[in-house]
């Protein structure tokens, strides 16, 4: 649709920014959507653990703390949910996936991370993805703590793929020899979600 995309590009145009940020069919938004399958999920910070499990040398459990005082990265990035909305600079700060390496070390035959949340939501990206610079376990955003809506206390972010790949209330990461389909990628989204290719839907 070149006249939605023309517009759209004029919006980001008259916003300042650079039209080139928005991918095709998306549409910028100066709020922050909060999109999710069932209800917020009110997590205990006490008893809120991260399990990283699977195909690791070393099962790790993390409590908040415990993520909290390993090695800090803060990114500047902009966000794109398959619903068409791109969000511009999103703040967050987090641990990457090289701190947790250090910690779990994969092995050989992990080439996937299945990321596992609250209430049995999951979905899966390579660990290619996971190891990008861009690519955090996050627990603030825009410099204040994660907002429970947002998927606070912890949730991933990886923002290169759609947002339906950065799961948020986020409980635990497996490591996975094969690929396994999560929540939305077993109803038809696509498995691989580069929103610079349109990876929609999976037909
Ligand atoms: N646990 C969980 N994480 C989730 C979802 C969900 O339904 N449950 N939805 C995903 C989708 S489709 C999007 S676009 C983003 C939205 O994040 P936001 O509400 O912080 O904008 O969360 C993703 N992570
Ligand atoms: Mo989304």
């Amino acid at each position: 649709m070149p006249l939605f995309r023309s517009k759209a590009e004029a919006k980001v145009r008259d916003a300042g920014y650079d039209p080139a940020r928005l991918p095709p069919g998306q549409y910028l938004t100066e709020k922050w959507p909060i999109l999710h399958a069932g209800e917020v999920a009110h997590v205990d910070l006490a008893t809120w653990r991260l399990r990283i499990f699977g195909e690791v040398e070393t099962e790790v459990t993390l409590d908040y703390e415990q993520l909290r005082a390993l090695p800090a990265t803060e990114i500047t990035t902009d966000i794109h949910c398959v619903t068409r909305w791109s969000r511009f600079d999103a703040g967050f700060k987090g641990v990457r996936w090289s701190e947790l390496a250090k910690l779990c070390r994969p092995k050989p035959s992990a080439h996937f991370v299945i990321e596992h949340a609250e209430a049995g939501y999951t979905t899966n990206v390579p660990l290619a993805a996971f190891e990008q610079e861009s690519s955090l376990i996050a627990y603030e955003a825009d410099g204040e703590p994660l907002p429970v809506e947002h998927g606070g206390p912890v949730r991933a972010v990886v923002p290169h793929l759609y947002f339906w790949k950065s799961a948020k209330w986020l409980n635990g990461l497996e490591l996975a020899a094969a690929d396994r389909p999560g929540f939305w990628e077993r109803y038809g989204y696509n498995n691989d979600a580069d929103p610079w290719k349109e990876e929609r839907y999976a037909f």
